[in-house]
């Protein structure tokens, strides 16, 4: 087990396209097994590969207060999606800031697991926000995208302060 480096922004890597996996192989079990690793010890409720610098259609999320409702996407699409919300969000990848963000309020995704089973997942209210926010980053996608250009900038300038605070 190893904990992963985590990008954060601006890095122009984090709007990388991850590619489909193939091969469901060790390596792959590792990747989600350093992921989840990472993900507890940051502490956040998700993960995905691109914010660890791997840019394969990967995603780990465990929103439950016990650490104990782990979930893996792998390659994961949406389905159907249905009515919405609107919830605060925060990113590692954007340490110290949170926003709302309007998404949808039901989605039904289609995913594999690490060996390579397709399975189903119908979810809703704070796990729906956390796999679209996931999936999002999959595709190069940040929460802030979603801000008005005058939020994400006070929020962006709140966020580089804090940084050069603790510099
Ligand atoms: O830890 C995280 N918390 C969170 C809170 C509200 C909505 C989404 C998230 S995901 C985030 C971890 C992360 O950056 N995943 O990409
Ligand atoms: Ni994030």
């Amino acid at each position: 087990m190893a904990l992963l480096p985590i990008l954060e922004f601006p890095d122009p890597r984090l709007r990388t396209k991850a590619a489909p996996v193939t091969v469901f192989d060790t390596e792959l079990e590792q990747l989600v097994s350093n992921m989840f690793e990472t993900m507890y010890e940051a502490p956040g409720v998700g993960l995905a590969a691109t914010q660890v610098d791997v840019h394969r259609q990967v995603l780990v999320m465990d929103m439950s207060e016990e650490r104990s409702e782990s979930h893996v996407l792998i390659n994961p699409r949406i389905l159907e999606k249905s009515g919405e919300q609107v919830y605060q969000e925060g990113c590692l990848s954007f340490p110290g800031i949170y926003a709302d963000v309007e998404r949808a309020l039901r989605v039904k995704v289609a995913a594999q697991r690490v060996d390579g089973t397709p399975f189903e997942l119908d979810v809703e209210g704070p796990l729906a926000v956390c796999i679209q926010h996931e999936m999002d980053h999959l595709v190069g996608k940040v929460f802030v995208d979603y801000l008005s250009p005058l939020k994400r900038s006070l929020l962006l300038k709140r966020m580089e302060k804090k940084r050069r605070q603790s510099a």
